[in-house]
């Protein structure tokens, strides 16, 4: 006996990989619904080899359903969430909504699955953002045998974070590039994505920083230790898909750079590609539709006591969305809603 999922936003760049990835990983699933704004309704999606027609959300019945894998913007978030948990129905929320919610877990499998059971409170568990979900699983088993004092992170992004409007922009502003009078002016990015970087991701806060970068130093502390100083510059790179990250790390006691790889090594759901020679690194590309978190140029920071520095790359729509949240289902009905 399976399970009845949902897949609230199945016809978005997040939301086709939930299915995708439910498919491939053979989730039980006894009955699946693909549920999409009025806009999108009669888009057909796939669910391993079956072709999936969406359905309302606006009218959808989530009564009797068991899990929904929620992949839509905060606003619509906010009105259809409720209404999902109400019905008895666990919503696992890719969504910044609920993450800084107390009464909502922020999960991330490798690092703190036990959090799940939190569920129950509100019927809601969130997933966290992209950025913070591939570093944390690469710091936790670091954290845990030196404890973390201080990261300084910098991130290089790649715009399907943004969505498909964003993939396209940074495909026809190449293209325009090249071809005398299609040029593409900015309208996802505030300024020209092709051919350079843009230090903003989401919206300026008063501080100075980001939303995304605040988002990193929050979750990174509700889902590993209150007690770790994060800092981070978050940039958007002209890349389609999987984010790297520069991540700089000052530790309590001293971690030997070939210690930290062996721990590395065993980690849950990381990958180390760390050879020290051209190429013996992991770059975005490569990492694209694959699972796991990869970790490179790991070396000594000689300008503190007991630094670190690692290059952590991962497919964002994958571990950074859609995978976190199918790992969420997994744990859940591992250790809650047993079937069968
Ligand atoms: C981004 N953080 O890459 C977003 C996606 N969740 O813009």
């Amino acid at each position: 006996m399976g399970y009845k999922v949902a897949v609230v936003g199945a016809t978005g760049n997040v939301g086709r990989e939930m299915l995708n990835i439910l498919a491939e990983r053979q989730f039980p699933v006894d009955e699946i619904a693909a549920l999409a704004s009025r806009r999108s309704l009669g888009t057909e999606v796939s669910f391993g080899d079956r072709t999936l027609k969406t359905q309302d959300l606006d009218t959808f019945d989530f009564t009797g359903w068991d899990i929904a894998l929620f992949a839509i913007g905060s606003d619509a978030t906010k009105e259809y969430a409720p209404k999902a948990a109400k019905a008895g129905c666990v919503v696992i929320d890719n969504s910044s909504l609920y993450r800084y919610d107390p009464d909502v877990p922020l999960v991330v499998p490798e690092v703190n699955a036990d959090a799940v059971m939190g569920y129950s409170r509100k019927n809601i568990i969130a997933n966290p953002n992209c950025s913070t979900a591939q570093m944390v699983v690469a710091l936790k088993p670091l954290h845990d045998r030196a404890r973390i004092k201080r990261v300084v992170v910098s991130t290089y992004q790649s715009v399907s974070g943004s969505g498909k409007e964003a993939m396209d922009e940074l495909w026809n502003q190449t293209k325009g590039i090249f071809v005398p009078g299609q040029e593409v002016a900015p309208s996802v990015y505030p300024k020209q994505i092709a051919f350079n970087v843009i230090p903003q991701i989401d919206v300026f806060l008063d501080s100075g920083e980001t939303k995304e970068e605040w988002k990193m130093v929050a979750e990174t502390k509700k889902i590993m230790d209150p007690a770790i100083k994060v800092t981070a510059t978050c940039v958007r790179v002209p890349v389609f898909v999987g984010h790297s990250e520069a991540v700089n790390i000052e530790f309590e006691d001293f971690l030997d750079e070939d210690e930290a790889r062996d721990i590395l090594r065993e980690a849950p759901g990381v990958m180390v590609i760390d050879k020290r020679e051209p190429g013996g690194y992991v770059t975005p590309i490569e990492c694209v539709g694959d699972y796991a978190t990869f970790v490179s140029r790991i070396r000594q920071d000689s300008t503190i006591e007991n630094g670190l520095n690692l290059w952590v790359v991962s497919d964002n729509l994958r571990k950074g969305a859609a995978l976190n949240a199918v790992q969420i289902a997994e744990v859940l009905g591992q250790r809650a809603l047993k079937k069968g």
